[in-house]
């Protein structure tokens, strides 16, 4: 072909290898203009400010690709053992300013444009934030391949290039409304498109069994409906490291292929018709961040990115090892987020079974080897499970390994345990009953060498509880990694104030070493240094006021508390509690009870999943009681509360670095870990929270005394089931009887009587899963903890200090090196430095 004589026909090796480009203003200028006029054809009338940041993202990207080239050489050179993420989400947020941060270009940069009469800030913040994730499982993914990148962990993240990602969140009467996010609608000028390291993909069709000339049983997988996967690369680049890793997105496209009996059959339109269902598979993100909902295009979407990410491993090894798979299982590991890719399992069993004539011992002994398994959550509600039938119909073949697994499986557990048909049954990869359903975690830990959980309780609480019989057949493959966060995006970039501050105080060494943040512990007992601390906390807080402002017509007055819930709305984060505080605090005003108060700004802000009733209700909620609270004149300079609409990447950057109070008050035992908690507590912020998930490592490191703490435990929730009595406690409580009196009597919703009544009922409700009304004493009284505490500004400003000074554990890069010590073991690899 053309293209292979092009390379045959290049004089040598280095012909395609440039200078380097040039890193200061006056180089960035140039190219700049260069991109802005004759690439993209703009002058100085251009009103639009997307050619601006086009211009600049194309000059950054020049400077990634030097890098990602280099990265890349180095990785195939060295033949390193190599880790792949596989995930459904990947919540990267704006690049643009992440690009520049770690190049080290914002001072060039924003020179360079200068120089043109263009403010750096102004055309970063045009960017979109590309949002292909729900939440913290999506950013978790994201804030992972920051880490690697920058410890130059050969590691590559595989997900799926939605055109839609998550919906943008519109308030309209206090009621949630989604409106599509066509992200890719302007161009994404952060990708690449591979179009010669394209996929087939196979669903649906029917599979037959051969001999082949040896007498060996073959299965084919025939007259399937093939889509085609084409990656799209996206640079991942290291802190100031020379290293730019890649995340490799596929996106389905239709095969040039027609169906020929329609075809000929006339049903010529029909026909190229059918093209675009294949398309649809990577149309959009499933917008629900805790349940299932079974629906076949998400079944789709697994398969798709689980066998594109893995034909696309197995093709280079093979370009790099020839059909050998002996050492495949010693170079190769892929890190499953979640059960959403779990059918990699059997996938990977499938391409070394049929398409690359391996064993089944063989090929067992490879999956198990090379699959490592990530759960985020214990409710039982996401547990993934998929219908044998829909099985049958779209992955006849993949169905047929699963039995064959789950056979040998079964074997297996009958050997240990004889007899114990009720465990056999329980542990089976498939959920009998009258619609069979394949249990994608089982699948998930039968076919991987680790299974770990995100924070130590919960971890703890999967070996006890949901996975317990696997706990007790191979204890040594289960193990905790808690979460972590990127202090670059979340400390370093998204709050300079504090950034200047801590490199004057502490030295640099942080950014890339965050446990070198507890150097700040004795600066607490400085007060020159507290001033400045608290200066700017509130420079952060004025300009996380003008948003509010802006976004919801809200003002929130600096001297306040900022107290802040961000985060996806779920009754088991418990949303509806912060709210009966913020009723408490009302009542209290009306009825004059405001001696030694301490003005209080509630800012809620987060999705619910379109389909999630309850979620919508108490977005709904907390939209009347603000306006209620807002517009009393008795409130004026007491308290305030805000919903802000379409919570997102962008506007955290803005609302962590200013927080003074972060709300963390899940009921125990349900949030994983949680990791807003953690960049609030990076940039200052003190924490009210329950004994969940992270928050109990965030509290054994800051200390008791600098965490306000409050509600059941876990095991006080579980042994609390079967006897909780909510009306009790309401009838016994006076406050909470009071905060119920005004829900009840219609007071936020004058004009539409029962309006809440489901919420109502649902804190009434003795079967309340979530049991807000238990804590709910406990919860006013840490409050009022909080608002003592604020009011000493000298012990706030400690707290706040302290609370940074003892975040560097939850650092993602913590978190990277924990996963490679214990599952991945990569070395890491350097780039030669282009400069
Ligand atoms: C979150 N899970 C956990 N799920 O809730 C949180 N789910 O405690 C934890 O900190 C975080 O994962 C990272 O470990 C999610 O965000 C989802 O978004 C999700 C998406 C699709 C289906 C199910």
């Amino acid at each position: 072909s053309s293209s292979t004589k092009l390379i045959k026909n290049c004089p040598n090796d280095s012909t395609f290898d440039l200078p380097p480009l040039s890193l200061d203003a006056d180089g960035i200028a140039h190219d700049f203009k260069h991109y802005y006029v004759h690439t993209f054809g703009r002058d100085r009338q251009c009103l639009s400010a997307h050619y601006p940041y086009q211009a600049l993202a194309t000059t950054v990207r020049d400077r990634l690709m030097e890098r990602w080239k280099t990265t890349r050489q180095a990785y195939d050179e060295s033949g390193c053992r190599r880790a792949y993420y596989l995930s459904l989400e990947f919540l990267m947020g704006r690049a643009l300013s992440n690009a520049t941060f770690n190049l080290d270009l914002d001072e060039a940069v924003a020179r360079g444009l200068r120089t043109l009469g263009l403010e750096l800030e102004e055309i970063a913040s045009t960017e979109p934030d590309p949002g292909l994730g729900n939440g913290g499982l999506g950013r978790l993914a994201a804030c992972f391949l920051d880490s690697c990148a920058t410890l130059q962990l050969p590691v590559r993240g595989y997900g799926l290039r939605y055109e839609y990602g998550m919906f943008r969140q519109v308030i309209e009467n206090g009621a949630q409304v989604e409106e599509p996010d066509h992200w890719l609608r302007e161009g994404h000028p952060w990708e690449i498109e591979r179009p010669e390291f394209t996929q087939r993909i196979q669903f649906g069709g029917r599979t037959e069994t051969h001999r082949d000339q040896n007498g060996r049983i073959v299965v084919r997988w025939v007259d399937t409906h093939d889509v085609l996967a084409i990656p799209y690369d996206v640079p991942v680049p290291g802190y100031r490291n020379d290293t730019v890793n890649t995340l490799r997105l596929w996106k389905a496209a239709a095969t040039d292929e027609f169906d020929l009996d329609e075809f000929n059959a006339g049903s010529y339109t029909e026909s190229v018709a059918q093209k675009n269902a294949a398309e649809h598979i990577t149309m959009v993100l499933y917008p629900n961040d805790a349940s299932e909902n079974g629906k076949e295009l998400r079944l789709r979407q697994q398969y798709f990115l689980a066998s594109a990410s893995l034909k696309d491993v197995l093709r280079d090894w093979i370009r790099l090892h020839g059909h050998d798979f002996s050492r495949f299982a010693e170079l190769n590991c892929f890190q499953l987020n979640d059960t959403h890719p779990a059918v990699s399992v059997a996938e990977l069993m499938r391409q070394l079974l049929d398409e690359h004539h391996l064993e089944w011992n063989e090929a067992w002994d490879i999956t198990r080897r090379t699959l490592a398994y990530t759960n985020h959550t214990l409710l039982p509600e996401a547990l993934e499970r998929w219908p044998v039938r829909l099985f049958r119909q779209l992955l006849p073949r993949i169905l047929e390994i699963i039995f064959e697994i789950n056979a040998r499986f079964l074997d297996e557990v009958a050997l240990r345990w004889p007899g114990d048909i009720d465990r056999l049954r329980r542990m089976s990869l498939i959920e009998e009953g009258h619609d069979p359903q394949v249990r994608m975690a089982y699948l998930a830990i039968v076919g991987s060498f680790s299974v770990n959980g995100v924070a130590a309780l919960h971890s703890r609480l999967l070996v006890e509880g949901l996975f317990r019989d696997f706990y007790e057949l191979w204890p040594e493959k289960f193990n905790n990694k808690t979460n972590g966060v990127t202090p670059r995006r979340w400390l370093a970039m998204c709050n300079p104030g504090l950034r200047d501050l801590l490199n004057e105080t502490i030295g640099t060494g942080w950014t890339r070493h965050l446990e070198q943040l507890s150097r700040l512990a004795h600066y607490a007992e400085d007060s020159a240094l507290r001033a400045r601390w608290h200066a700017i906390k509130q420079a952060n807080k004025a300009r996380l006021a003008e948003q509010i402002h802006d976004l919801c017509g809200v003002d929130f007055p600096l001297e306040a508390m900022f107290d802040v819930q961000v985060k996806r709305i779920h009754e088991y984060k418990r949303q509806l509690l912060n709210v009966l505080h913020v009723i408490h605090l009302y009542n209290r005003i009306k009825h004059g009870d405001t001696a030694d108060w301490t003005p209080r700004c509630i800012l809620i802000g987060g999705k619910a999943a379109p389909g999630y009733f309850m979620a919508k209700l108490i977005i709904k909620l907390i939209n009347y009681v603000a306006r209620v609270v807002n517009k009393d004149p008795a409130t004026s300079g007491l308290l305030r509360m805000a919903f802000v609409p379409d919570y997102r990447v962008s506007l955290m950057e803005v609302i962590a670095p200013g927080t003074d109070l972060s709300e963390q008050i899940s009921t125990a035992g349900k949030e994983a870990s949680g990791t807003g908690n953690m960049k609030f507590m990076m940039n200052g912020a003190v924490t009210i929270g329950t004994l969940d998930g992270a928050n109990i490592e965030i509290r054994d490191q800051v200390g008791e005394d600098n965490f306000f703490l409050f509600g059941l435990t876990a095991e006080g929730v579980e042994s609390l089931r079967g006897h909780y009595d909510p009306n009790v406690i309401i009838a016994n409580d006076p406050a909470l009887r009071e905060v119920m009196n005004l829900l009840e009597s219609g007071y936020f919703n004058q004009f539409e009587g029962g309006l809440f009544d489901p919420i109502i009922h649902s804190i009434r409700n003795p079967h309340d899963p979530w049991m807000t009304a238990a804590d709910f004493r406990s919860y006013i009284e840490a409050q009022e903890r909080a608002a003592l505490a604020y009011r000493d500004r000298e012990r706030w400003v400690r707290m706040s200090i302290l609370n940074t000074a003892h975040s560097g554990y939850f650092s993602s890069d913590r978190t990277i090196a924990d996963y490679n010590r214990d599952i991945w073991r990569l070395q890491p690899v350097a780039p030669r430095p282009v400069a």
